[in-house]
Parts: C-alpha cells; structure tokens; sequence
C-alpha cells in the first residue's frame, strides 16, 4: 500500500471528544512503552509523525491521523505505566476503554506484545479483555530487532500456548520492528485487505440502500461492564 499523505487530526482526552465516525480506523494498543508510537511512524514513513518516547506512558491522549484522506490511525495511550497519580492513569485507561468498546468505526486493533519478554499477566489479561467485548484484533510482537530470533519465537510460542482455546480461531499474529522495518509490509497488507473490504461492501450497500456509511461493525449500546484487567 502507497501512503501519500498523512495528516494529524487531533489528540482527544476521550471518546466524546474523537471527530465524526466518517472514516474506517486502525489503532494501537498495548503496554506503556511497547513501540506503538513508533510502529505507527514505521507503517507511514514519516518520522516524527507520532511522538516517541524512552519514558514510558508518553502517549496521554488518543492521537488520530489521517492516512491518504480516506482512513485513520489512531495511537492510543499505554496500560500498564506504573507512575504517575492514580486518577490519572484511570482517566486514561477508561478513555481507551470506552474508545475500544464504543468506537462503531474501529476498523481494526492492532495489539502490541514486547516480543522480548515472555507473556506477562498484563498483556494476557488485556487480550482477554478484547476477546470478551468483541473488539476484533490481531496481535503484533515487537522490538524483534533487540533480541535474538530464537528468544522471538519462543515468546510468541508461549503467547499463543497461554491463550489456546479462548477463541474460536487464534489470532493473526505478526512481528515487527519499528528499527529495521521489519513487519511494515504485511501490516500495511491488512490495512490493504480491510479497506478493500470495506469498499466492497459500500459498493454492494449502494446498490440495495442509500443509507451508507463506513459501518464497519455493530453500533454498540454503551455497557455498564467496565471491569478492566489494566
Ligand atoms: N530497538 C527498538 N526500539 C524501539 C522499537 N520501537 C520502539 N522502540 C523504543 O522504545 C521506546 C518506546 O517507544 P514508543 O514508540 O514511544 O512506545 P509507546 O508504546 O508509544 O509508549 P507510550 O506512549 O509511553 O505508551 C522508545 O525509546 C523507542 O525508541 C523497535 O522496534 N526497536
Ligand atoms: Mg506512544
């Protein structure tokens, strides 16, 4: 996929504050500290497009870009930051809730694991967490330049043996590296394969309805359950 233009729409503290849904969006999740910002400025080429950080729970607010005027990236904030006031990590994490559970035009969650580390109960608990609200998702290990391929592959052995069986089909997993590009190419080619879809079912929607829009996935009615693991 050829991106041609990226432009940053906006930093919004909560789901209220995130611009129309007119347009299909990806967005990135995952621990403090775990590449996001850095993956998203890897996908579009253009450093310094989000702002990276060695200090972890830099991303406070949910950043929305606009790619080739027709989709969104959206680099949310990190779970997990053990610093900083606890209301305020609150805050955030139930922006990210609300965004993940609530958004009717999240396309996609790209869900960031360090492929470093073995699996952590955090990281565990979080893709539990999407699993059980419906939020579809593929995951995404990491850093892969920082450690020797064996330890990757055992890490990501050990992910996927700690959540055998909680779905119906195991998630799509790729590695990548935001250093060395590594990844770039098949995440681009999901984006690719779900915007295809996407205008293939507007294409079939124009013809039976004039009622379109990029529904991508059930409007959902705002839940009481807001029991998260992070
Ligand atoms: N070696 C290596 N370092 C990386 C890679 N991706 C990110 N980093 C480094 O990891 C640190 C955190 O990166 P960010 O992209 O800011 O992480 P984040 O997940 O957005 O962090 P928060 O916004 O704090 O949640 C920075 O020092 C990056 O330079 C990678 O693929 N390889
Ligand atoms: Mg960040």
């Amino acid at each position: 996929m050829n991106i041609s233009s990226a432009i940053f729409d906006c930093s919004a503290p909560d789901l209220a504050s995130c611009p129309d849904e007119s347009l299909p969006e990806f967005a990135f999740v995952g621990r403090s500290n775990v590449g996001k910002s850095s993956l998203l400025n890897a996908l579009v080429g253009e450093l310094g497009m989000a702002r990276v950080s060695a200090t972890p729970g830099f991303t406070k607010l949910i950043n929305i870009f606009t790619i080739n005027r027709c989709w969104r990236l959206v680099d949310l904030p990190g779970y997990g930051f053990a610093e900083g006031a606890r209301k305020h990590r609150e805050r955030f994490n139930q922006a990210v809730a609300e965004y993940l559970e609530h958004r009717t035009n999240l396309c996609l969650v790209f869900a960031l694991i360090d492929s470093g580390l073995p699996p952590q109960q955090i990281d565990l608990k979080f893709v539990e967490w999407l699993g059980r609200h419906a939020v579809p998702f593929v995951l995404v290990f990491t850093k892969t330049d920082k450690v020797a391929a064996a330890t990757v592959e055992a890490n990501v052995t050990d992910f996927t043996d700690s959540i055998a069986g909680w779905f119906e089909r195991s998630p799509v997993r790729f590695t990548c590296s935001a250093e060395t590009g590594q990844g770039r190419h098949e995440l681009l080619g999901v984006i690719d394969e779900q915007m295809t879809a996407i205008n293939v079912a507007s294409r079939r929607a124009l013809v039976h309805t004039e009622n379109l829009g990029p529904r991508v996935r059930e409007n959902r009615k705002p839940r009481p359950d807001l029991n998260r693991p992070w």
